[in-house]
């Protein structure tokens, strides 16, 4: 396999001996035991379709479902001829319980301003919602995007589109024009709802320009929704473009939720991945509201006066699943905060666990890293005692990190799990269920219901204890995504052509003699930037298309506070010269600031096999600073990598 990228991040993992054992106080009050763990694991393996019919009749259908899941490879249908709707069950179904007073969201601006919306409130909205874009002609199947702040209109719109069984693709406020403009083409957008701008440090982002400029390249576009947040007056474009208030305020707030096939489509969300354009993830509504209704329960140890405050972006997964769909389907109480977590200075998030009295946060390794740099003092000065369970995702957490979140955020009294899983696998795969098992700080943990993990290696031979490989699952799961936007074939090929028979994760990983998995980070040629997926292969696009560059390699590099960060070795077109603020100009206006370079090597060559493939692991040794290790003898030109290693980066 290729080696993981941050190795010396890995090296701290798999020293680590280290076992927490669940605090006393959590593990008396847990929902899920030990031995309550291994009972359903071992049902959920032994008799999949008792197990899950369980989980999905606590949920409400319209039809029932006649089979719980038909499986022709790699083809999955869950819950097959039921008839339900996601928004349905997490917004109606809670009010008709007796919830419609309780608090769904608890929304805060990053200029201090507070929006509540009991479950009724919610409702109301999204059946508002659901009826101004069918005025505005959107069709059941017809896809909508979404290019917005984190504001509740965000969740508003993604719950209307469910409601109306629209299926959206939420792109990241951050990305720029160009990859707006493509994931609405790949997916034929008929709606684009958007915000006139985003508060983000102090200052706005104007989201409405990008949007205009991106509908100006795509085709399918027939309207704009904007949302206006930052009351900044862009121009609107008279017959396509509406303010979402004013829509909302012409459409009635009745509206029945559509029932939809339990494999009607509910989302697209598009993630990096080793070749070419971004892929888009598709899920479908049964499915997917199984897994996350489950695990958010499950993992979160879910209680009924829980603030639930999941800290991701609705741009990514996490968002979605944990912000969104998860707690709304379990009638939780979610908080949802717009901006950066150092604004106005470094203990705003601190800030936002004392005031509302959040009692689980679920939030990124890089996060915590970039938190536990301002020291300890700053934490000290909230009250931080609400806080009853701690979780991370998106990248491996190295133990030091860990230990400061369980003793300076959780006062030793909260556990703090880890959960591995994917934009592709719609919920959490893997971690330790926060009463139930020990922690291992740095290894992720234990399968969850259903799901079958091996490590196996690239010829699928299922490897022991302790052996490092690949990971893969071994069955289908509810909430898989579906297939590949508009690209079946590079479903198959990516997820279940690389070792026959099983799911490919991407990552390579081990699992230790009681069943932990550590996973270890991507193999294949995607970074994992503050807990963001990029593929080199979209940056280096990127650069080559700069006049001064001609040709472009990019690798990762280990960082202290993102994980990994993104070096690119270019060559310069002819007699150019490479100016390198205007080429992070460049590639941030092209993909979004998360892509641009940190480091830029201006090279006169790349090293490359006789065959043309450019050998990354090499730049990786460079980029990271280390003497070059391994085989040479397959480059072209053996003395490039000396060249590269004295040519200094900029
Ligand atoms: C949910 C999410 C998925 C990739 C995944 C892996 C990495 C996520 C992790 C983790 C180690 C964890 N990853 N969680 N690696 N430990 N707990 O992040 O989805 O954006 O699709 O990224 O992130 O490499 O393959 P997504």
């Amino acid at each position: 396999m290729t080696h993981p990228t941050s190795s010396d991040h890995i090296d701290n993992v798999l020293h680590e001996t280290r076992v927490i054992q669940p605090p006393a106080d959590f593990a008396a009050q847990a929902q899920v035991t030990r031995e309550e763990y291994d009972r359903r694991y071992r049902q959920s393996l032994d008799d999949p379709d008792t197990f899950w019919a369980e989980v999905a009749g606590e949920l409400t259908w319209m039809t029932p479902w006649e089979q719980v899941l038909d499986w022709q490879e790699p083809h999955a249908r869950w819950f097959v001829g039921g008839q339900t709707n996601i928004a349905y069950n997490a917004l109606d179904r809670q009010v008709e319980r007796g919830l419609g007073g309780k608090r769904a969201f608890v929304w805060e601006g990053e200029d201090g301003e507070v929006r509540t919306f009991t479950y009724a409130e919610l409702l109301r909205e999204v059946k508002q919602a659901a009826n101004a874009m069918l005025a505005l002609g959107v069709q059941t199947g017809d896809r909508v995007t979404l290019y917005l702040p984190l504001v509740p209109e965000a969740a508003i719109a993604m719950l209307a589109c469910a409601r109306i069984g629209a299926v959206h693709s939420v792109v990241f406020g951050g990305f720029s024009v160009s990859a707006l403009s493509d994931r609405m083409n790949d997916a034929a957008s008929k709606l684009l709802i958007t915000a006139d701008a985003g508060l983000r440090r102090g200052g706005l982002v104007n989201l409405k320009a990008n949007a205009d400029e991106a509908a100006g390249k795509t085709p399918t576009l027939e309207h704009m929704l904007v949302v206006n947040r930052a009351g900044s007056n862009p121009p609107m474009q008279p017959g396509r473009d509406v303010w979402w208030h004013e829509a909302l305020a012409a459409a009635s707030d009745e509206h029945e939720a559509m029932p939809l096939d339990s494999e009607h489509p509910l989302f697209v969300l598009y993630t990096s991945g080793s070749t070419g354009k971004p892929k888009g993830v598709l899920h479908t509504t049964g499915g997917y509201m199984v897994g996350t209704y489950l695990t958010t329960d499950t993992v979160f140890d879910l209680k009924d006066d829980d603030v639930f405050w999941c800290t991701a972006d609705v741009g990514w997964v996490t968002g979605h699943s944990y912000s969104v769909y998860g707690p709304l389907l379990n009638g939780a109480t979610v908080m949802l905060y717009e901006g950066a977590p150092n604004h106005p200075d470094w203990g705003r998030f601190w800030a936002i666990v004392q005031k509302h009295r959040v009692t689980i946060l679920y939030t990124a390794p890089t996060a915590i890293r970039a938190l536990m740099r301002q020291g300890d003092a700053i934490p000290a000065q909230y009250d931080l005692s609400s806080l009853r369970l701690l979780g991370s995702v998106g990248e491996p957490i190295n133990p030091e990190a860990w230990m400061w979140y369980a003793r300076v955020i959780g006062g030793d009294r909260c556990p703090v799990i880890d959960t591995w899983w994917q934009t592709e696998t719609g919920s959490i795969m893997l971690t330790t269920l926060p009463g139930a098992h020990p922690a291992k700080p740095g290894s992720a943990g234990l399968p969850m219901y259903g799901i079958e993990p091996a490590i196996m290696t690239r010829a699928g031979e299922e490897l022991g204890p302790n052996d490092g490989g690949l990971l893969v699952i071994k069955r289908p799961w509810p909430s898989m995504l579906r297939t590949v936007y508009g690209d079946d074939e590079r479903y198959r090929k990516t997820y279940w052509g690389e070792i026959p028979h099983v799911y490919f994760a991407g990552d390579g990983a081990r699992r230790d003699a009681d069943g932990y998995i550590t996973v270890m980070g991507r193999v294949d040629d995607v970074l994992n930037v503050s807990g963001h997926r990029l593929g080199t292969m979209e940056i280096e696009s990127a650069l080559v298309a700069h006049p001064s560059v001609a040709e472009a390699a990019v690798v990762g590099r280990p960082d202290d506070i993102k994980g990994e960060c993104v070096v690119a070795f270019v060559l310069p077109q002819g007699e150019q010269t490479v100016d390198p603020a205007a080429l992070r100009a460049y590639v941030t206006r092209e993909i979004g600031a998360l892509a641009r370079p940190d480091a830029i090597y201006i090279a006169d060559a790349l090293p490359k096999t006789r065959s043309g493939k450019i050998m990354r692991r090499f730049l990786r040794q460079i980029a990271a600073g280390r003497a070059i290790e391994g085989d040479t003898s397959t480059l072209e030109d053996p003395g490039v990598l000396d060249r590269l290693a004295e040519t200094p980066a900029v």
